[in-house]
């Protein structure tokens, strides 16, 4: 059946080439005589056809024809596959093919002719160019461009959507009808799916196709040539359609009821559930919107939407309270997608409410203060009273008691009673406007142990209880003679309680003067004014001025400032010249003299201590005995340099010393005319003896087991006139002849004043006392 149809298109090939007016292959039954006259040559063709696909090897595909072919000529092929596809017999021109050809392979070879002498080898003719033409048996099916095809439409689509375009060619000759062309036909999936035969485009063939019931279709198209035609070639070919997913489906709750637990210390904004619903689109085409149904509930709760999970969640808006009537919350809620295609949806909107069920449930609470904090008002002077209470309740249903306490130190003037009542003990504004505590709060028998706290602010009021004093320590001065009626100074006051406005000082002498008045400026301040400018710093150098100043409080406070004008010498134009060192303040207090004594005679004590021990060691070496009296001598300066440290330890009195030192100054000293002064130590006879008075001291201290014998300083004080040393006695020091410069102490400044005084002589005379 194949060879007959082989030979028909053989046949027809023929005809077709005939009709064109193409070489025959059959020309040596043309006139070739003709043929050679006209083109002046021999070779009478140069194309030769012959069928592709031939099997029976050799065939024949065409025989070369010269006129100038003889007994000793032969022809020879040459060019592509000559002599291995293609092989001529040398004396009939005869050319045969030796193998299958495909011309979908090639189409057309081309070769070149000879006829040569068999002799000579000379061409007889020259060489003629031909080609040997493959003719198309219908022999291939068409080609998809692609074995399985993948196209997408949205589902819910309307008939006739384009999908896709699918492509098949077939290699075979196009100009040989019917060999080449390609019909499409859909062989599986046509229930949906239509195809172009012509195009190869895919389109719908029903609308409504729907994601949810089927995802994708595998459609089969064939391609097939040679239509109209029986016999031809066909290739099919896979189309995956897959169905695009659009939003046509309601989100659906999955349950009737929702019950939630939620504590009742959850915290506004905090999450008190999530509710998820049901939706098959898929996620990109998901949108659930929830909302709840108009209630009362509205103020507790709110639903948010999450575009991502689709899902719906409770969040909290208002505290809840378990104590409270609100402990159980029923409320419904709605979902919907606003954004669904109604058009394309294929359900009826499906019952899309549900019940949400918030049970609060109830925890252990700290308690709970009456107020977030508490602010007392308390005059200072009220003492040892309450001032009050912090109160705070269990809010839990057992209502346990509550105790009360803050961390206060034990002198602190404020105490929390465990009943919460505030105790004040005194309270000083001067010194703390302002209490600030921290109260705490804890359930008796609480199993949690919880605890509140609560700030406490006590603001101790104003009461007058300071008295106005000089604003700063003043010190004015004033020329020897100066105008009666001169002010000289203006002062003002100040006053440790709150400064408020309308506050008035008043200023007045506490005892009738003389020299000095004080002029009340009624705006808090006053002024000095010289009531007898004749002055005379010989008179006195120094005027105490006591002022009373009082403030207008309730009650009223005064104090009296004394204030020390300095009298100066002035040159004519009323410049001071020269003035005495301010006394700062009006007097140096006699305790702080006796500090400054006590802690001298302390260290006199001491290098006593270490001179009588040294003495002693001196004593129990025979060597010791025969020290140089230079080397003595430098010892006692030493103990003279401590100055007035004379032992006398009750009671110092200055003014004794200071006589002495008087006397001193004016008379060089003579020890004999003072016997008075050392009269409460028991002196042993004074035979002259320095030596010998020595050793009987160092047998008394060596006999006193009570306590170190330092009281034998006094008998170095005064060792009379035959001593081989120089004298001991520090009451010499304040002579010009002391080595020592006291007047370092003018520059330590007010408090060492009376020791300045006390050793600088010049000063001793003018010191008023
Ligand atoms: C077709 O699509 C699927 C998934 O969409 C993929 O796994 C497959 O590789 C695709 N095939 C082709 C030929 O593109
Ligand atoms: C909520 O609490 C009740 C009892 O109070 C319990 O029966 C129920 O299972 C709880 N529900 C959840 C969701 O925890
Ligand atoms: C106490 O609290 C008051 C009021 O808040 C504030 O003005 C004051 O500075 C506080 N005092 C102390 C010592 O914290
Ligand atoms: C300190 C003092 O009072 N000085 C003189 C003030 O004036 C009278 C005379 O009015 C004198 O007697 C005071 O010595």
């Amino acid at each position: 059946m194949k060879l007959l149809l082989l030979h028909l298109l053989v046949i027809i090939n023929i005809f077709y080439d005939a009709v064109l007016g193409n070489k025959n292959i059959a020309h040596q039954e043309s006139q070739p005589n003709k043929t050679n006259r006209r083109v002046k040559r021999a070779w009478v063709w140069n194309q030769i056809t012959t069928l592709e696909e031939q099997t029976n090897i050799p065939y024949l595909i065409g025989t070369l024809h010269s006129t100038k072919l003889h007994n000793d000529a032969e022809y020879i092929l040459q060019g592509e596959y000559a002599n291995t596809l293609f092989k001529v017999k040398e004396n009939t021109g005869d050319i045969y093919g030796y193998e299958k050809l495909d011309r979908e392979v090639k189409a057309q070879y081309n070769l070149t002719a000879l006829l040569v002498d068999t002799k000579t080898r000379k061409t007889l003719e020259p060489p003629e160019m031909f080609s040997i033409r493959l003719i198309d048996i219908n022999d291939n099916a068409p080609a998809f461009t692609k074995e399985s095809y993948n196209a997408s439409v949205p589902e819910m689509s309307a008939r006739d959507v384009s999908v896709t375009t699918v492509t098949a060619v077939d290699p075979d000759d196009p100009t040989v009808a019917g060999h080449a062309k390609v019909i499409y036909k859909i062989l599986q999936g046509f229930e949906h799916f239509k195809i172009n035969e012509i195009t190869g485009e895919i389109y719908t063939q029903t609308s409504y196709l729907d994601r949810e019931q089927k995802a994708s279709y595998e459609v089969i198209v064939q391609a097939k040539d040679s239509p109209g035609l029986s016999g031809g070639f066909s290739s099919t070919a896979t189309v995956i359609i897959h169905l695009s997913d659009i939003n046509d489906n309601f989100p659906t709750f999955t349950k009737k009821q929702y019950i939630f637990n939620v504590s009742e210390d959850l915290r506004v904004g905090e999450v008190v559930g999530k509710i998820s619903v049901e939706d098959i689109d898929e996620p990109q085409n998901r949108n659930a919107k929830f909302h709840f149904m108009k209630g009362r509930y509205e103020q507790w709760f709110q639903i948010k939407n999450n575009a991502q999970t689709n899902e719906g969640i409770i969040i909290l808006k208002k505290p809840l309270n378990y104590e409270s009537s609100d402990n159980v919350f029923r409320m419904s809620i709605e979902v919907a997608d606003p954004s669904i295609d109604l058009r394309v949806a294929k359900q009826h909107r499906p019952s899309s409410t549900a019940e949400i069920v918030i049970n609060v449930l109830d925890v252990d609470e700290p308690p709970e203060f009456s107020s977030p904090y508490y602010v007392f008002k308390v005059k200072e002077d009220e003492k040892q009273k309450s001032i009050g209470f912090v109160s705070a309740t269990d809010p839990d249903s057992p209502k346990r008691s509550v105790w009360y306490s803050a961390k206060v130190s034990k002198d602190d003037p404020i105490v929390v009673t465990k009943d919460g009542s505030i105790y004040i003990k005194s309270l000083d504004r001067e010194t703390n406007a302002w209490h600030n505590l921290t109260v705490t709060a804890e359930e008796l028998g609480s199993p949690t142990k919880k605890a509140s706290s609560v700030n406490v602010y006590v603001n101790v009021l104003d009461v007058n209880d300071n008295a106005p004093e000089f604003a700063e320590p003043y010190a004015p001065r004033v020329c020897e003679n100066t105008a009666n009626g001169l002010a000289i100074f203006t002062i003002s006051a100040t006053d440790k309680d709150e400064m408020v406005p309308g506050m008035k000082f008043t200023y007045k002498l506490a005892e009738k003067e003389n020299n000095f008045t004080v002029v009340d400026n009624n705006d808090n301040t006053a002024n000095i004014i010289v009531k007898n400018g004749a002055f005379n710093r010989d008179v006195a150098k120094f005027y105490f001025l006591p002022i009373v100043i009082s403030d207008n409080g309730e009650p009223s406070q005064s104090s009296t400032n004394t204030l020390t004008i300095t009298v100066c010498k002035c040159n004519e134009e009323g410049e001071f010249t020269f003035c005495e060192e301010a006394l700062k303040s009006a007097s140096v207090s006699a305790s702080t003299i006796i500090i400054i004594l006590c802690s001298l005679a302390f260290i006199l004590l001491c290098v006593l201590v270490a001179f009588l021990i040294l003495r002693r060691m001196r004593d129990n070496g025979p060597l010791m005995l025969v020290k140089n009296p230079a080397e003595i001598h430098e010892q006692l300066v030493t103990y003279d340099e401590e100055g007035g440290g004379e032992m006398d330890t009750n009671g110092y009195d200055v003014s004794v010393l200071n006589s002495v030192r008087r006397n001193m100054v004016r008379s060089k000293p003579d020890m004999e005319a003072y016997p008075s002064l050392y009269a409460q130590v028991q002196k042993p006879a004074r035979n002259g003896d320095m030596f010998s008075m020595i050793e009987a001291k160092k047998d008394d201290a060596d006999n006193d087991g009570e306590c170190l014998p330092y009281d034998t300083l006094h008998i170095f004080g005064y060792e009379g006139s035959e001593s081989n040393v120089e004298s001991l006695s520090s009451l010499d020091s304040g002579s010009s002849d002391s080595e020592i410069d006291y007047d370092v102490l003018n520059e330590w400044g007010p408090r060492f004043k009376m020791l300045a005084d006390l050793y600088g002589l010049e000063h001793i005379e003018e010191f008023p006392y």
